[in-house]
């Protein structure tokens, strides 16, 4: 169960954020907002208090909280993000970390290490870290060692296509694993019961399990069934603004 949730409100410099879509078009700040709003209710609805960050204009992305920090029920490990216009967004986070974890709790990712968030996926105490062009193997390295300390444990998932392993792979309980693109063939998922994602709605791939109910992306008829009829109460979210940056549901917040 988590009880807490961490988001930070979009910056009008979103528009000038990361994007490998740039046909999507530029995101509407307005329409961001209101669209930040609802997924703020959709969490709170899910039970947990969430703590929501001002804007932050230096940084474009910085809506993006998964990728400064991991959070896990031992501890805290502030990310050393992999992009150079992000990576100081991760000091930016420390302050709100702080208000949940002393500073015995909180570890670090360093040079020449580097990982975004986007890049693991927890499963109860194991935590799978996607190789991508953010998290490099030294990153990797390091974080599981971190682990290891709590008594946790995590694996390195090697990505070939996706930005972030969750932007493919997303873990919701009860042995339930929406996967899409590559991971539907990985050996690392074999053992979870798979959900596959049609390519046409491949993004919808990321979505959120809260306390037992899933939060999805609106316009994804397909993967909004098939996590009904895996016998989840369903939240739908519009993301399309943050579907322009890259960025999806997981993307937008800490859970813990
Ligand atoms: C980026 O490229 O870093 C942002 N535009 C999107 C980050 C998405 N975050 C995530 O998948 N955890």
């Amino acid at each position: 169960m988590f009880k807490n949730v961490i988001v930070r409100r979009p910056c009008r410099a979103m528009v000038e954020g990361i994007t490998s879509a740039p046909e999507l078009g530029k995101p509407d700040y307005e329409l961001a907002l209101k669209q930040h709003d609802a997924y703020i209710e959709a969490l709170k609805k899910c039970g947990v208090e969430v703590t929501v960050l001002e804007a932050c204009e230096r940084f474009p992305d910085s809506c993006f909280v998964e990728d400064p920090a991991v959070i896990t029920r031992k501890c805290a490990i502030i990310t050393n993000p992999g992009a150079m216009s992000r990576n100081r967004e991760a000091e930016m986070i420390i302050p709100a970390i702080r208000k949940f974890f002393s500073d015995d709790k909180i570890e670090y990712i360093v040079d020449p290490g580097t990982l975004d968030g986007g890049d693991v996926m927890m499963v109860g105490d194991h935590f799978y870290v996607g190789r991508s062009a953010r998290t490099n193997e030294e990153g990797i390295r390091q974080f599981i060692a971190i682990l290891e300390k709590y008594g946790l444990t995590g694996s390195e998932v090697p990505l070939e296509e996706v930005l972030h392993l969750k932007t493919g792979v997303n873990y919701i309980e009860n042995n339930n694993m929406l996967v899409s693109g590559e991971f539907v063939t990985k050996p690392d998922f074999e053992k979870f019961n798979k959900i596959l994602i049609p390519e046409e709605e491949a993004y919808a791939a990321n979505c959120i399990w809260v306390n037992g109910k899933v939060i999805v992306p609106e316009g994804y008829p397909a993967v909004e069934k098939a996590v009904r009829d895996a016998g989840y109460e369903v939240i739908l979210v519009d993301t399309s603004e943050y579907r322009k940056l890259d960025g999806g549901l997981s993307c937008l917040s800490l859970r813990f």
